[in-house]
């Protein structure tokens, strides 16, 4: 009898799931081994997967397995839960490809609790490379461990429309967010909403919930839609949880110092700022905002401090969750989904500080 991964701590489930990304490195290693990739490459490239696939939260690798096994309705044995981390680890090289880059691209210093990897001793604008090989680490692993299975082309269109959908909502948040040009009338809360939805929901709650509905036989068009109307109000709940820490998280915890307000972001906070402001606090956000200074950074800060928008945060917060179970309450059953794996899910992220 195997002990079901979900009645682990958490520490343990942590630990199960990063032991098996040695492996992985090894297989990939291995494989640049065979067509005489020189010494120096196969380094650069183990560093590269090591820096910056390991050291967050794993969110969404963790949820592929718990995923899997909730709708399974059985402990997993060894090889199935091999075969759900490894497509747990291949979101997190999706994310990996994305949060490289995403660095270079908000001017970021650090990530982890590390230097962003652009940052890192002769990396530079090497990392743009990095970026690619790490999404290319997805599609060599896919091949090799399910390239025989019925439900192989299912799991390339879902990574492929994915990266489609974050890179869209990624081109938004930057054209959004012009280095010199401030325009706050520009911004919108409904802009705000496509922004969020497309850069993250997608591919960090409905693509983890959508592999393990594969693997699990129950990835039929309509499950995926059921899945799907619960997993992204729950994904842009958790980009707004992004946009709240960049301002008010802990770096500590947080592993990142925030760059929204420098950066002139299209954020939650600043969209909520605009909605209450009085025609002074708009004339100091109008002039302080997205100025890639200090001192204007805490002007704006202060005005947020004014206007309250932690509280604001707070009442989001519970109306958004109350809404989000409320669509897990009503969630159809009969065809295999489960309520439970999408409360997991929110469990995971609920009031979550880093
Ligand atoms: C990140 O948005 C989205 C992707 C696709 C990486 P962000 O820049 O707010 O993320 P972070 O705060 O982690 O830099
Ligand atoms: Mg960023
Ligand atoms: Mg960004
Ligand atoms: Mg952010």
């Amino acid at each position: 009898m195997v002990a079901a991964t979900n009645s682990l701590s958490k520490e343990d489930k942590r630990a199960k799931f990063e032991a098996v990304f040695p492996i992985l490195v090894d297989e990939i290693v291995d494989y640049l081994t065979s067509v005489n990739v020189p010494q120096d490459a196969k380094d650069w490239f183990k560093k590269s997967l090591y820096h910056n696939t390991l050291g967050g939260k794993y969110n969404r690798g963790l949820s592929v397995i718990d995923t899997y096994e909730i709708l399974s309705g059985k402990a997993l044995d060894d090889n199935s839960y091999f075969r759900a981390a490894l497509l747990g680890w291949c979101i997190e090289l999706l994310q990996a490809f994305f949060l490289v880059a995403d660095d270079m691209m908000d001017e970021s210093k650090t990530r982890r609790g590390q230097p962003c990897w652009y940052l890192m001793p002769n990396v530079g604008s090497i990392a743009i490379n990095d970026s690619f090989m790490l999404e290319s680490a997805i599609y060599f692993l896919l091949k090799k461990h399910f390239r025989h299975e019925t439900y192989y082309v299912d799991l390339l269109d879902l990574f492929h429309e994915v990266t489609f959908q974050t890179t869209l909502g990624q081109e938004l948040d930057l054209l959004t967010a012009p280095e010199n040009h401030v325009d706050l009338s520009k911004f919108s809360q409904d802009k705000h909403a496509f922004i969020v939805i497309f850069k993250t929901a997608y591919y960090s709650f409905y693509l983890p919930v959508a592999l393990a509905m594969c693997m699990a036989n129950v990835a039929t068009p309509d499950n995926l839609q059921r899945a799907s109307d619960v997993l992204i109000p729950l994904g842009k709940y958790f980009q707004i949880q992004d946009d709240y820490l960049d301002c008010y998280g802990d770096p500590s915890v947080t592993g990142k110092v925030g760059t929204d307000i420098l950066d002139n972001k299209c954020s939650w906070l600043i969209n909520v700022a605009l909605a209450k402001a009085s025609p002074e606090q708009r004339k100091v956000l109008d002039e302080n905002y997205g100025r890639k200074d200090a001192d204007c950074e805490k002007r704006v800060k202060a005005v947020f401090e004014e206007l309250n928008l932690k509280k604001a945060y707070e009442e989001y917060e519970e109306s958004e969750v109350s809404t989000i179970k409320q669509r897990i309450s009503v969630l159809d059953e009969s065809a295999g989904l489960k309520k439970e794996a999408f409360t997991t899910f929110l469990n995971k992220i609920y009031k979550r500080s880093k």
